[in-house]
């Protein structure tokens, strides 16, 4: 997407049919505009692009462009496949607060250099390297910090602060997501205003070409909706404009300009590509189109399938964080997703996307890279697992199971050398409040499910026996002990499918912090690896 001044976007209505003509052949066209410019320039160019071609309205051939806007969106438009938002001023640009907010960030890690680079941080021991660096602070994340104890914080709020200061899309329901991807990138809270030109940004930017479904489809229909959903961000992947950008010699200190495109991009594409695949699987191809009046969560939740407000609200809840109001709580699990979106740096999947994108991949490679991280059972596709894994516990015991039953059924899980899926953490030493609030929600909106009665029965179960065994650092549930119950109380029944509801949820986050990654310019990751024979000389000669 290119971001045209005013002023150019009057040459192009006035260029030479050639240039016009060249210009058509580069792709898709989204039209911003400022109110000075006016719409009819809009249309002009749009037009004199369609005489040229030839081809009829909704041809998806032609849109790109963007024109500058520093800007509220007054009004969104479309003729064809060019569109164009009409904005007024610059509070209500994502892009423009970020401009705005970046040299200050700059300069403060610049000061953080220059004062403190030799400040220690902590001692690297052996079993931190032999362990999977736990415990070892080596990223910088700006969006998200997590407390062993506490749990996550976004731009330093907690998830009930975030319940009470994001916008919703009614009184008293779940944080829209867009509020979330605005936190996290500016650290602000958005308005409601903001959020809603936010959303229109998204649903403008989020045309999916027609060779990312066809990708898709040329995999079988038991390629796992992990696979399908990274091999649909790959074929994505072919319109990026940090790549173009960067084929062409743009300059170090504008990468972070086309990663906004292209993140922005890809947030608003993943769940008309999520939902593709969703109805694919299951819905025998039945897609269902967007409805651009919806927001994030409640327009993903109806391309699944899912038009109950209930389902919309679980959806944004899942997105999001996890809160509710009774009328729609299945759009709020589904805002609950939502906040999976950010968990700090150092998970598999951020820690992936990170740091391929270091390697100044674009966001598209990095993100997907990340989801075949998300797709490992000891990371995200656990709320698969756990759903699976409790199937499996009715089918052999029946619903009715007695704790002592269960107790069993654990053990025997744990001889057979499986781990219990939705327990345990890598940095969290306490039940994850993600836990927490979807289990509040389930008491008070199911608590006769028989699924959910059993999710409470583990709770009771599970903790003392891997307790008992003594190896493990944290006995409590994570989020994802409880999602997959909840989804499907509300007909979302597919457990094949949770970890793509994660993954679209996981963006936000991810794509947030690529964004900062190239505005502060971090460097290439490259940490130092030992041998063993390296590890045991260098013990001999410190215990010496
Ligand atoms: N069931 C059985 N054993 C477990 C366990 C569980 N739920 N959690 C940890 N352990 C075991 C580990 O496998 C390890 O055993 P080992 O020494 O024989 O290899 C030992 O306890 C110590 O592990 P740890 O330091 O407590 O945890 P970790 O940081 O190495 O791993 C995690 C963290 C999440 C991978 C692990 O707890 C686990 O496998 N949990 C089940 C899978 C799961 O729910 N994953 C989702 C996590 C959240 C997410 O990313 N979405």
């Amino acid at each position: 997407m290119y971001r045209l001044h005013g002023s150019l976007l009057r040459l192009l209505c006035c260029c030479s049919t050639s240039l016009l003509r060249r210009l058509s052949r580069i792709g898709s066209y989204h039209i911003l505009i400022g109110s000075n410019v006016g719409s009819s320039l809009a249309v002009k160019l749009y037009l004199s692009l369609k005489n040229i071609c030839g081809r009829g309205v909704g041809d998806g051939f032609l849109s790109k462009c963007h024109c500058d806007l520093k800007a509220p969106i007054q009004s969104s438009n479309s003729l064809g496949s060019v569109r164009w938002l009409q904005v007024q001023s610059s509070d209500q640009d994502l892009r423009s607060q970020l401009a705005e907010l970046i040299p200050e960030q700059q300069e403060r890690l610049k000061k953080l250099k220059t004062d403190h680079a030799k400040t220690q941080l902590g001692s690297i021991t052996v079993d931190m390297v032999i362990g999977g660096m736990r415990g070892m602070t080596g990223l910088l994340w700006e969006t998200s910090l997590l407390d062993p104890e506490e749990g996550i914080r976004f731009r330093g709020l907690s998830i009930p602060e975030c319940q009470n200061l994001l916008p919703a899309a009614h009184p008293g329901g779940e944080p829209l997501p867009e509020g979330l991807l605005w936190l996290l990138l500016t650290g602000k809270v958005p308005s409601k205003e903001q959020v809603d030109a936010l959303s229109k940004e998204l649903h403008i930017r989020s045309t999916v070409p027609d060779h990312v479904y066809r990708a898709i489809d040329s995999l079988p229909l038991s390629a796992h909706p992990m696979t399908q959903f990274t091999t649909g961000v790959m074929a994505l992947q072919v319109q990026s404009e940090f790549q173009k950008a960067y084929e062409n010699g743009l300059s170090k200190a504008k990468f972070w300009e086309p990663t906004y495109e292209d993140s922005l991009n890809l947030i608003a594409q993943l769940p008309l590509v999520a939902s593709y695949i969703y109805r694919r699987l299951y819905k025998n191809g039945q897609v269902i189109p967007a409805d651009n009046s919806l927001d994030y969560g409640a327009n993903f939740s109806r391309m699944l399938g899912f038009d109950d407000p209930k389902m919309q609200e679980l959806m944004r809840l899942y997105v999001t964080i996890h809160r509710t109001d009774f009328a729609n709580f299945v759009i709020e699990i589904l805002l609950q997703i939502f906040f999976y979106s950010d968990h700090e740096g150092g998970n598999v999947s951020a820690h992936t996307a990170h740091l391929v994108a270091s390697a100044l991949s674009d966001p598209y490679l990095s993100f997907g890279a990340a989801l075949n991280g998300l797709a490992g059972p000891l990371h995200g596709l656990a709320n698969q697992e756990v759903l699976l894994w409790i199937k499996s516990v009715v089918d052999e015991c029946g619903e009715n199971i007695t704790a002592e039953q269960l107790k069993e059924y654990v053990w025997k899980t744990l001889k057979s050398g499986k781990v219990v899926p939705g327990y345990g953490h890598g940095v969290l030493r306490k039940t994850d409040p993600r836990y927490t609030c979807q289990r509040e929600f389930a008491l008070k909106h199911l608590p006769d499910d028989p699924l959910f009665q059993l999710v409470s029965k583990l709770y009771e179960v599970v903790p003392p026996i891997l307790t008992e065994l003594g190896k493990v650092k944290n006995p409590w549930p994570n989020v994802d002990a409880h999602s997959g119950v909840l989804l499907n109380h509300f007909g979302l029944t597919e457990a094949r499918y949770f970890t793509v509801l994660f993954g679209v949820s996981r963006s936000i986050g991810i794509c947030s912090q690529l964004i900062w990654d190239r505005a502060l310019g971090l460097p290439l990751e490259r940490p130092k690896s030992v041998t063993m024979d390296w590890l045991e000389n260098h013990c001999k000669k410190a215990a010496a």
